[in-house]
């Protein structure tokens, strides 16, 4: 379909995804300075990941932190999060946000959803991969492979690589406020990132058509990593509410600015011709390049990029 922009969470269940989404969609209701963009959701979208997001903050005024599971009850399967794009009031894209159950990940070959998640990847122009920065610092092998498994993502993103199609991939990690604290916390997590992802960025370095971007967020800012409860086989990560900090997201609008600006560049590269002389000659395109520019600017250049790096660039 012309003008569907697709991107996609990805990753184990209990990472984080639908968290990430509602207070991604909370912090979007309050940026003000959009260059004239707008981003609308339907009705759904925004009334689920409002009630996610009110979930989150009756939690979060809490003493003790006990984990929600699941944020949103009926998120089996893949949930489209839909969204218009405008431009002056002007419509410009369908936007798609596919919140999946991470549980899909794991399925089998056969089954319904992990097709649909199947297509729905090859589909994307974004995908964010979510990642438990808890389980990727101290978790052990098996920890990590239950909560972040590179090589699940690697075998189902490999085919994207040989493809020319450009897409962008995010890696934004969650749970990691205890390591976001300092520099050296910092060079920790994004050193054990990219041991643990390693073979995905060397395939991202080799590949024309794609960018990655890490970003680590705090997505409830007041919960942190204390340590792995270890009971025979099963393993539990303590978090603790710490009562001198707020629920408060920080960085959150980073991902939200790189996912949506890449989607608005490629959708502005790819206008048809007739469309890009229309749009000249009415000087439509200084005004949506000069917004785009702006937009694109109000992106964090403190996070690490693999990859093509100029397919995040706006071209003059
Ligand atoms: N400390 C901390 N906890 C988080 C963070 N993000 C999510 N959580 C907690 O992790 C748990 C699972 O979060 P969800 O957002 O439901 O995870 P999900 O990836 O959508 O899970 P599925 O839908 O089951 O695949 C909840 O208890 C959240 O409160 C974070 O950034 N920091
Ligand atoms: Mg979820």
């Amino acid at each position: 379909m012309a003008n569907r922009t697709v991107m996609i969470m990805v990753g184990p269940d209990g990472v984080g995804k639908t968290t990430l989404l509602a207070t991604m969609y909370h912090e979007l209701l309050s940026m003000d300075n959009l260059s004239g963009f707008q981003f609308a959701a339907n009705e759904d979208t925004h009334h689920d990941l409002q009630e996610a997001y009110q979930k989150l903050s009756t939690i979060m005024t809490q003493p003790t932190f006990i984990p929600t599971g699941s944020l949103l009850k009926g998120t089996a399967g893949i949930i489209e999060r839909q969204f218009e794009v405008l431009f002056k009031n002007k419509k410009e894209l369908d936007l798609v946000f596919c919140d999946m159950a991470g549980g899909i990940i794991r399925a089998k070959e056969d089954n319904r959803d992990f097709e649909e998640f199947k297509q729905k990847l090859q589909e994307a122009l974004v995908i964010i991969n979510v990642i438990d920065g808890s389980a990727l610092v101290e978790g052990d092998e098996v920890l990590s492979t239950q909560k972040n498994d590179p090589s699940h993502i690697y075998d189902l993103l490999q085919s994207q690589f040989l493809d020319e199609r450009h897409f962008m991939i995010l890696f934004v990690i969650t749970k990691c406020e205890a390591w976001l604290k300092n520099e050296s916390y910092r060079k920790k997590l994004e050193a054990a990132f990219e041991t643990r992802y390693k073979v995905i960025l060397k395939l991202i370095n080799q590949a024309e058509n794609v960018v990655g971007v890490l970003i680590p967020v705090k997505t409830l800012g007041c919960i942190e990593f204390t340590h792995i409860n270890y009971q025979e086989s099963e393993q539990e990560m303590i978090f603790v509410r710490k009562p001198n900090l707020r629920f408060k997201s920080e960085n959150i609008d980073q991902p939200l600015r790189y996912a949506l600006a890449f989607a608005l560049l490629q959708h502005h590269q790819n206008r048809g011709r007739w469309n890009k002389l229309i749009r000249w000659l009415s000087n439509q395109d200084i005004a949506f390049q000069r917004a785009l520019t702006e937009f694109t600017e109000a992106r964090s250049h403190t996070f690490k990029i693999y990859g093509n790096s100029s397919l995040i660039e706006v071209t003059k």
